[in-house]
């Protein structure tokens, strides 16, 4: 949860045009812009320098960075999005990565792997297999993951969801929040597992930062819950980027 860099890129006008599983509404990019600005800002605030890239316009998801690479300690992983209008954005990374993140592998396909479907622990990297994460692409993301020494287990997003940390989020190395229906799989037994309130399951998507847990505005009972345990919680409004089914975990790279 130390992190002393993140990689963020402004949201563009196109995101009117952006991946939607259901439209509820086009969204708003001066409210966005304001929000992710807020999001910069919280994680500046824990002391770790945001490199802050550029709008790319022919992207309209392209604000959701973290699908386009896995960063580990060892290096980077460009990641192969199975969204054919996303499958640009890598190349987009690639420099910054290059420039800023040691040894570069990437999934070559024809398997594909979105950064969203990727929780690293304190123990191991799961990997979702989702409408966007491959088998294929799990199996070569293993491959250079045990090559770093890292261990890989392979889960299922659940049905519908469209990303597997959509529905969870690391805490502490130990440490997961996670939606009910996820965490009823199975796939966190042997971690300490806290649970989003009942009706707050867009909540689950957060990131720990840091000393802070920021999280996206408007889940009341999570955030006490999360207060209670002893975090400190930061809430960003997330109206508009949850119209893309985004949040507070696409909105950056982490190292
Ligand atoms: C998409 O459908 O790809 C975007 N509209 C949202 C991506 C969200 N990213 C993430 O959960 N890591």
């Amino acid at each position: 949860c130390t992190f002393t860099r993140a990689i963020t890129r402004r949201p563009a006008p196109s995101i009117v045009d952006g991946l939607r599983a259901e439209d509820i509404g086009t969204p708003d990019l001066d409210r966005m812009l304001a929000d992710h600005a807020d999001y910069v800002a919280a994680l500046k605030s824990t002391g770790a320098e945001v490199i802050e890239l550029p709008p790319l316009d022919a992207f309209p998801d392209a604000q959701f960075v973290e699908d386009t690479a896995l960063c580990l300690p060892q290096g980077a992983v460009l990641m192969r999005p199975g969204a054919p209008s996303r499958l640009g954005e890598v190349a987009e990374m690639e420099p910054t990565l290059a420039a800023c993140h040691g040894d570069l592998r990437r999934i070559e396909g024809p398997g594909f792997v979105e950064g969203g479907d990727i929780l690293v622990t304190g123990r191991e990297i799961l990997v979702g297999r989702s409408a966007r994460t491959d088998a294929a692409g799990v199996a070569e993301l293993a491959a250079i993951a045990s090559d770093w020494g890292h261990s890989l287990r392979e889960v299922q997003t659940p049905e519908g969801v469209l990303h597997f940390k959509t529905d969870c989020s690391l805490l502490e190395p130990e440490t997961i929040l996670a939606t009910r229906r996820l965490a009823a799989s199975g796939c966190f037994d042997g971690y300490k597992v806290l649970h989003v309130a009942e009706g707050e399951e867009a909540a689950a998507n957060l990131i720990r930062f840091n000393d802070l847990v920021i999280m996206p505005a408007g889940f009341p009972r999570t955030a006490e819950m999360l207060e209670r345990e002893g975090f400190t919680v930061t809430r960003i409004g997330n109206s508009e980027c949850a119209k893309l089914d985004g949040g507070m975990s696409c909105l950056s790279l982490r190292f």
